[in-house]
């Protein structure tokens, strides 16, 4: 354990520390970031009114409209000067929310993830490979700088070339593999194809997370690559991996809740749900500096048990996640957001804001294909100008969201009209 003061303290002095990095918390985003004083104010709140852990459901909820009305730093609660890095992800128009660190924000999170490669079960003596995104996407960064002050060697060779991985596994004596689950099923079976057979070699533990995937999906990562496959989940808003992970016992993945304090809500009626039930999970920054986050409703669905772990840890528990409340897509690691699409494609012209969006998951890749109606005018034109205006498309989808889609132009009227809520997603994919 990294930290068994924290990780196995009794409930009773952890909620002290809680309370009181609460009301720290409340204090400074009061004082300090003028949206949240100004919500505080309309529900007639102050620091002061927060005396009780339970207080927490006086707060108002925050969430990722707040950060795209106050974007690019209107949430901040320190001056630009004293933030030392940027992460991003995907916000549910063109703009990305973003998130700003300091120093301390810094420390703060590669402990955390120093915490979290120890509860998967990896420690100074691996060689940590890390297939995760390197550059605004947390998982890259966040599972480097974890691994680093774990005390680790790290290869940071982030997503893609797929052989090369396979070699350096092989070559460097790589014993982790930190990427996305999807990730870690390409990686096991281009090496089968290869013929070569990673379980024979010194991988032993993989750190899966970022999107969701399911108790098949990790029965085959530990079959094929010969490993130990851990849960890891985390958001960028809430400093990016490292909110929770689960132990070698795989019964549900720890949040570090010195650092998060955890809610499940109803997502219909917004209210409180008893531990157990499934609902939506939110959660409040108790440490994070540079960009104070309080009640974030996540939209992930999970459930929250309290039972200490027979691994010793006290800290409470959440389940996989089952699904999202809203539409949020992750397509190979990349979160998007079907409002996404809908602004790219009205930003060109000749096409109409009727469109579907396809999911699929070929050979663990997920595929993505976009079926647009073209105006009248268009459509009778040429064929060369309908695939200049597919080229078109595709190079917007590719520089606003940073996945390659699939444009298919249909004919107008082709997308079934629906009298309520528009159907635009069709996700196919099975986990
Ligand atoms: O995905 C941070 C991360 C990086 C986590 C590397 C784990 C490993 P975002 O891009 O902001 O941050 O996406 C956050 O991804 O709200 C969930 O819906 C989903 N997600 C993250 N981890 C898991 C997981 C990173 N283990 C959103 N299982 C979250 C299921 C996950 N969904």
């Amino acid at each position: 354990m990294w930290e068994p003061q924290y990780e196995k303290m009794p409930r009773e002095e952890l909620e002290k520390l809680q309370l009181e990095r609460l009301q720290q918390m409340v204090k400074s985003a009061y004082e300090k970031v003028p949206f949240y004083r100004a919500k505080f104010q309309e529900v007639g709140l102050t620091p002061k009114d927060i005396k009780s852990l339970d207080d927490v459901s006086k707060l108002p909820f925050t969430s990722k409209s707040d950060f795209r009305d106050n974007y690019p730093f209107g949430m901040m609660a320190v001056p630009l000067s004293e933030v030392v890095r940027i992460h991003a992800s995907s916000g549910t128009t063109g703009k990305p929310t973003v998130a700003p660190y300091n120093a301390k924000d810094i420390d703060t999170w590669s402990n955390l993830m120093a915490r979290t490669l120890a509860s998967a079960g990896a420690h100074s003596g691996d060689v940590i490979q890390n297939a995760y995104g390197y550059g605004l996407f947390t998982g890259g960064l966040g599972f480097h700088y974890g691994a680093e002050r774990l005390g680790a060697t790290v290869i940071p060779i982030a997503a893609g070339n797929t052989k090369r991985q396979i070699m350096l596994i092989e070559d460097l004596g790589t014993t982790v593999l930190t990427c996305t689950p999807s990730y870690a099923l390409i990686v096991a079976e281009t090496a089968q194809e290869m013929g070569i057979d990673l379980a024979a070699s010194q991988l032993r533990l993989a750190v899966c997370g970022a999107e969701p995937w399911s108790e098949n999906m990790r029965a085959e990562i530990e079959a094929k690559l010969g490993v130990t496959a851990i849960d890891i989940y985390g958001l960028t808003e809430l400093l990016g991996p490292g909110v929770s992970c689960e132990c070698s016992y795989k019964t549900g993945m720890h949040i570090w809740e010195d650092h998060f304090l955890a809610e499940i809500i109803d997502p219909v009626t917004e209210q409180p749900l008893p531990y157990g039930q499934q609902g939506e999970l939110v959660l409040t920054a108790l440490t994070k500096e540079a960009m104070p986050v309080i009640r974030f409703k996540t939209h992930d669905i999970v459930n929250l048990y309290p039972e200490t772990c027979e691994c010793g840890r006290t800290m409470i528990r959440m389940s996989k996640v089952h699904g999202r409340t809203d539409d949020m897509l992750i397509v190979r690691g990349v979160n998007v957001f079907p409002t996404q699409i809908e602004s790219v494609l009205l930003s060109v012209e000749g096409v109409e804001p009727q469109y579907q969006i396809i999911v699929d998951r070929e050979r663990h890749l997920d595929e993505i294909e976009i079926w647009v109606e073209v105006s009248d005018a268009v459509f009778s034109d040429e064929m060369r100008s309908l695939e200049e205006l597919e080229k078109s498309v595709r190079a917007e989808m590719d520089s606003v969201l940073g996945i390659a889609a699939r444009v298919k132009l249909v004919e107008p009227k082709t997308i079934t009209r629906t009298e309520g809520k528009a159907k635009r997603v069709v996700d196919r994919r099975e986990l």
